[in-house]
């Protein structure tokens, strides 16, 4: 196989893309896609300041190395959940986390769960979940939280994250699935800023997660290999072994699924009920973050609910 820039030994075949590069085109062709993406869905200006979350995977350090290498002014954020699950997951996680950003000379903003409020993620899981299912959902609710906390509190004015579409899909996937109307009409590449929260973007959501792992196997990128412990046997996973048969059989499956569906709302499929689709937000009293009901927002509820 050769690469279709120069003619050299092909290192990267993409049959979705009918593609092959060689390491040194490969390496110019996935920032070149990202800037197409980030200008494509207007995700962010060139002197705006962004916030990475990071989190010592190779999606969010390659995304992070990407925007260096465009010349975006961007920081990190890593936030420590305490999670060991017997690898020492969020140590190995924020130790090379820190080995990328000091060899590099870049800012990051670390904050640590269990200093912060006083328990890590698995212990406020037990207090609030009372050993009823994996931590995740409290999880995720504290690292969003948090993400918009710091962002807004430090002055960003755009906070990106390194999903990739397997990621996409497989959430498009689970919503689907479901006909999650309202969840369907957020799940966009750019989520807007809010009353004075960052706009989200997602820059690397059109990249296939394989594409990824190549990309930073060969920029010689140190990132953690194991999967969050809790992660073994979760829906999402299975979603995506679902649609990764899909695309053995017919590649770029997955792709179209998602390109498809962001052009259908681009199009106007869900806009007759979108007004009542959309319900309106609130403002949570105690951390000012929206929420979708009147009253604290969830982080806060459980936050006070551990209260010693
Ligand atoms: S939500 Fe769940 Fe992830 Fe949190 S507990 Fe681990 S698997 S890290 S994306
Ligand atoms: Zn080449
Ligand atoms: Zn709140």
């Amino acid at each position: 196989m050769k690469c279709k820039t120069c003619g050299e030994k092909a290192v990267v075949n993409m049959t979705q893309h009918k593609l092959a590069l060689c390491k040194e085109h490969y390496l110019e062709w996935i920032p070149q896609q990202t800037a197409r993406f980030i200008k494509k869905y207007w995700m962010f200006g060139p002197d705006e300041k962004i916030l990475v979350a990071v989190s010592g995977g190779k999606d969010s350090l390659s995304l992070w190395d990407i925007l260096q290498r465009l010349g975006y002014n961007a920081d990190g954020m890593y936030i420590g959940l305490g999670i060991d699950g017997g690898i020492g997951y969020s140590d190995e996680s924020h130790r090379l986390t820190e080995k990328f950003a000091s060899e590099r000379g870049l800012k990051l903003h670390v904050v640590d769960i269990q200093k912060e409020y006083g328990q890590s993620i698995p212990e406020l899981a037990a207090l609030t979940l009372r050993g009823q299912g994996r931590p995740c959902s409290v999880c995720g609710v504290t690292k969003r939280h948090e993400m918009n906390r710091i962002a807004h509190d430090l002055g960003y004015d755009v906070l990106a994250t390194g999903h990739n579409l397997d990621d996409e899909a497989a959430v498009l996937f689970g919503n689907t699935l479901n006909w999650s109307r309202e969840y369907l009409l957020r799940q966009k590449p750019v989520l807007p800023e809010h009353d004075g929260l960052a706009r989200k973007v997602k820059p690397l959501c059109r990249f296939y997660e394989k594409e990824m792992t190549a990309y930073a196997m060969l920029r010689g990128i140190e990132y953690i290999y194991d999967e969050c412990p809790f992660s073994v046997g979760s829906t999402s996973i299975y979603y995506k072994e679902l649609l990764n048969q899909l695309e053995n059989e017919r590649p770029g499956a997955k792709l179209t699924f998602y390109l498809n569906f962001l052009d259908a709302r681009e199009k106007g499929f869900f806009a007759d009920d979108v007004v009542k689709v959309i319900p309106p937000l609130f403002n949570c009293p105690t951390c000012g973050q929206p929420t979708m009901y009147e009253g604290k927002c969830s982080f806060c509820r459980m936050v006070e609910k551990v209260k010693p």
